[in-house]
This record gives structure tokens, sequence and C-alpha cells, in this order.
């Protein structure tokens, strides 16, 4: 690896590297795995440090030459403002991540510089290496995606041991996803494509991890069933709990679902989106077939695997009567739980130009782009019955007898605490009376 040299202030480049929040949260959080892999691929000779905003508070004072900073698009405006703040007292900050990847001309107004798409590939490298010798550009970004065969170990072990963090090891096998919906960011970072990672090296970072507990990073670990039949099969003797999202489509196929429950995986996330088969085609997620939910759910249920969906509700063929078919849908299939958004075309996206476009962006106030905050303006009904349903969805399928029923229908006595953390950590449970614009 290339190595930085003293050579503009005869001592070490000091980066600091910042996931930014506006506070820390009370909740713990899973460790990141983005500003490890951003420090692990940064060249030698270059200090690196790590503040994590989800867990820890942001230093009022930082020393470095270089501040480094990720952000999703709801945090956005928090780090516009730190980001003006250290300019004004003479620090070079840079932006990088899906926010800065996606609209990378609204960020750059408040930064010295960014890198789009991955770090690894050498982008970043060159970024330094320009900044050292005194001649940054505005805009970095890798010919292609980066080759994912032996990168660099993500640096774990600048993330602060003081604070909150639940006890996963962060790991990731692939990146990009074989689907593309019309809402999901992949493409935006990944470009078009699944990446895998060399099985050997996935395992040896499994070996490695301090958890027994493995969160894998990926957007859909089963996008290849060969690749994850290998990987799974070569983690089986590891013995660790494994964590991951993935497809539906993935409970379509036995020998998966066996390896999976064979390598220890405890629980996965899986797009679901809607009960509306116009509204999945409408984002692209057609393919997603309503009428195999339920056998779906029964494979995953009958290997011990929990599972959380993931749901979109005001989608454009959505009626006031989505709710309840939602509802009685999420009670049919026996879904263990799930993480229930509105609409959020996030800006840089295709869907975000059509909403634009057909005059339905209700406002760009970017910390409001959450999930749980009306963003567009639904195409068939109002915005406060779209806002009402979602919030009588969320308290339904989270009403403790509903979520009993569903628990004992599983079948999985041995996965309560699954059950008992997902509720407990459930931030969607918090109706507040916020979000109409
Ligand atoms: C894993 C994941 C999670 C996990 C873990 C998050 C964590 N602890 O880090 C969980 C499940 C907790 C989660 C939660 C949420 N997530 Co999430 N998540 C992801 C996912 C699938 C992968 C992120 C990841 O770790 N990738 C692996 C790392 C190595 O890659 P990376 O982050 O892209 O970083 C690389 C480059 O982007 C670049 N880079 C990134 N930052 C920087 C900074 C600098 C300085 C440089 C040089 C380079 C650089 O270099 C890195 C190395 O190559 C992404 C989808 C995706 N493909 O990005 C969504 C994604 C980031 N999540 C998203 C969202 C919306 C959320 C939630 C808000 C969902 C919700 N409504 O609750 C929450 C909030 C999380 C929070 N408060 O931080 C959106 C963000 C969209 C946006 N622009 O705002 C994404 C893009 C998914 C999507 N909708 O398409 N998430
Ligand atoms: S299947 Fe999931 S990860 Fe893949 S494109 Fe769709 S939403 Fe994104």
């Amino acid at each position: 690896m290339e190595r930085l040299g003293p050579a503009r202030y005869g001592r070490r480049m000091r980066v600091h590297l910042l996931d930014v929040a506006p506070r820390p949260g009370f909740k713990q959080h899973i460790p990141t795995l983005t500003l490890p892999r951003v420090a692990g691929c940064t060249p030698a000779g270059v200090d690196v440090a790590i503040t994590d905003g989800r867990v820890e508070p942001i230093p009022s004072r930082i020393e470095a030459d270089l501040v480094g900073m990720t952000f999703n698009c709801n945090n956005a405006p928090h780090a516009y403002r730190l980001a003006r703040d250290l300019r004004d007292r003479g620090v070079t900050v840079i932006a990088g991540g899906t926010h800065a990847t996606a609209i990378p001309d609204e960020v750059l107004e408040h930064f010295d510089a960014l890198l789009t798409g991955e770090a690894e590939g050498g982008a970043w490298a060159e970024l330094l290496g320009d900044f050292a010798a005194g001649r940054m550009k505005e805009r970095y970004s890798n010919p292609g995606p980066p080759s994912l065969a032996g990168l660099r170990p993500p640096r774990l072990d600048l993330l602060s041991r003081r604070h909150w963090y639940i006890d996963f090891a962060p790991i990731e096998a692939t990146r990009g996803c074989t689907h593309d919906c019309s809402f999901c960011f992949n493409s935006t970072i990944h470009g078009a494509g699944f990446r895998t990672r060399p099985v050997e090296e996935v395992v040896e970072d499994a070996r490695r991890a301090r958890s027994r507990r493995l969160m894998f990073m990926d957007d859909n670990l089963c996008g290849k069933p060969g690749y994850a039949k290998e990987l799974l099969e070569a983690l089986i003797p590891l013995k660790k709990q494994l964590f991951f999202q993935t497809h539906m489509l993935m409970a379509a196929d036995d020998e998966l679902l066996r390896l999976a429950a064979l390598a220890g995986t405890r629980a996965v996330f899986v797009g679901i989106e809607s009960f509306h088969s116009d509204s999945l085609s409408s984002v692209n997620k057609g393919w997603n077939r309503i009428r195999d939910y339920r056998r779906y759910m029964d494979a995953f249920h009958a290997h011990d695997i929990f599972v959380s969906g993931g749901l979109i509700l005001g989608l454009d063929h959505d009626t006031p009567d989505i709710f309840d078919q939602t509802l009685a849908g999420l009670n049919a299939i026996g879904l263990d739980s799930a993480a229930i958004n509105l609409v959020i075309p996030y800006p840089g996206t295709d869907d975000f130009r059509r909403y634009d476009a057909e005059g339905r962006i209700l406002h760009r106030d970017w910390t409001r782009y959450d999930g749980e905050n009306l963003v567009v303006r639904p195409a068939l009904m109002s915005p406060e019955k779209l806002f009402e349903g979602y919030h009588h969805v969320i308290r339904e399928f989270y009403r403790p007898r509903s979520y009993l029923r569903r628990m004992r229908w599983s079948g999985m006595p041995s996965r309560w605490y699954l059950y008992a953390v997902a509720w407990l950590r459930e931030p969607r449970l918090r109706i507040v009376r916020r979000g109409l614009p």
C-alpha cells in the first residue's frame, strides 16, 4: 500500500472520520462497518480516528488536518452545519457515503471536496495524496466499482469501546444486489451488478471476529444462491450466530435454508414492501409474489429463522384499504417483526425525480426523510389519511396481544428473546403527532 509522507506538515497527517448524527441516541447500536472500512483503506503513514455520532458525542474541538464525514439523508443538514463550523476553523472537510454520492452538487456547497461511491479502489488514497501535496480537487471517484478481493481488514479497533454497541461483529461478503427496486439506493452507491468477496476472506474475517454474533451489512446476502451456499457451508464449523438481509426468494431454496440454519442463522431481514401487487410492480418489485409470502414464512420458521420484514405504505396504487389489507396480510403470513415506513424517495433517485416532476414532493426538509414522516403526496388518498393509517398499522401490529399470537404461531419458542428485543427496540412504537408538513 502507498505510504503518505509527512511532506506537508513535518509530521504525520491526521484524519478524523465522523459518522454524523445530531446527538447520540439512548438505544444501543450495531457497530458500523462504513468508517472502519474507509480507515482500513487509508494509506500507511496517516493517523486515523473515528467518532460514531450515533453512540458518542462529536467532540467540539477536532484536532485534525482533514475531517471525512459520512451521513444519511436525514442527517445531512446537521452534517452541513458541522462542516461549516469546522471549515470556519480552518479544517478541510470532505464528504462521502450515500447522500453525498446521490446529490453531490448540493453536498459540495458545504464541503471542500467529496468522494462518490466506494473508498476502496484508489479514490480515497488519491484524495489524501492530493491533499497532502496541496492540490486536492473537488470530486473523487473510482472509474468503476472496485474489486472486493483482498480488501484490507476494516479498522474496527478504532471504534470506541467506551460506548454503547450491541455485541455484534459487522462483516460483509457482497456489495450490490441482483435486483433494482426503484426506492433502493443500492445501484446509486454500488453501481449495477453484484460483487462477492472470496469466501475464504470472509471466513477469515468471521474467525477473527470478537463476537459470536455476525451482522452482515450486505444488502442481499443470498442474491447469488450458489455463492451464498458456498459461504454458509464454509461458516458452519465456526459455530457463529448469523444475522443478515436477504430477499424473500431465499425461502424458495430449501438447500439454502438448510445451510443457513446449519451455519447458525438466527434472524433475517427481508423486503416484503407491500400487500398490493400493483404497488409492488410500481417499484420494480413485481417478482415479490404475495401468494408465496405465507409459504416462504413457514419455510423460514421451519428452520427456526426469525423474520423481520420491511414494509412501505403510501405507494402509488395504495388506496385507504391498504391499511387493513396490510394488517390482515401480516397476521396471515405470521411475520415476526416489521419495519413499517412511509414512502421516502431519496433525493438523487429516479423516484425522487418522478415525484418532483409530478409536483408531489411536499417538502425538502431532509431531516424528515426518515420513513416516519410524510414526504410525498400519495396518489390515491389524502396525506392525512395516509399518516393516520400508517400509525394505525404500527399500533395494531405491535399490540402485545397480536404480537404474542404471532410469536406462538411461529412455533419458535427458542427465539423468544428475538421477539422481545424486536419489540423493545422498535422506534416506530413512538406514536408521535408529527410528520404532516
Ligand atoms: C447495514 C445497513 C443498515 C444497518 C446498520 C447500519 C450501521 N450500523 O452502520 C441498520 C439495519 C441498523 C440500518 C439502519 C438504517 N438504515 Co441502513 N443500510 C444499511 C446498508 C444495507 C449497508 C450499509 C453498510 O454498512 N455498507 C457497507 C459499507 C462498507 O459500505 P458503505 O456504507 O456504502 O460505505 C462505503 C462507501 O459508501 C464509502 N463511504 C461511505 N462513507 C464515506 C465517508 C468518507 C469520508 C469516504 C471517503 C467514503 C465513504 O466508502 C465505504 C467503503 O467502500 C445500506 C445500503 C447500502 N448499500 O449502502 C442501508 C442504508 C445506508 N440505510 C438507509 C436507511 C434509510 C436506514 C435507516 C434510516 C432506516 C430506517 N428508516 O430506520 C436506519 C437508520 C440507521 C442509523 N441511524 O444509522 C439508507 C440510507 C439512504 C439515505 N441516503 O439516507 C440505505 C442507503 C438503504 C436504502 N434505503 O437504500 N442500516
Ligand atoms: S432486493 Fe432489497 S437490496 Fe435489492 S434492490 Fe431491492 S430493496 Fe434494494
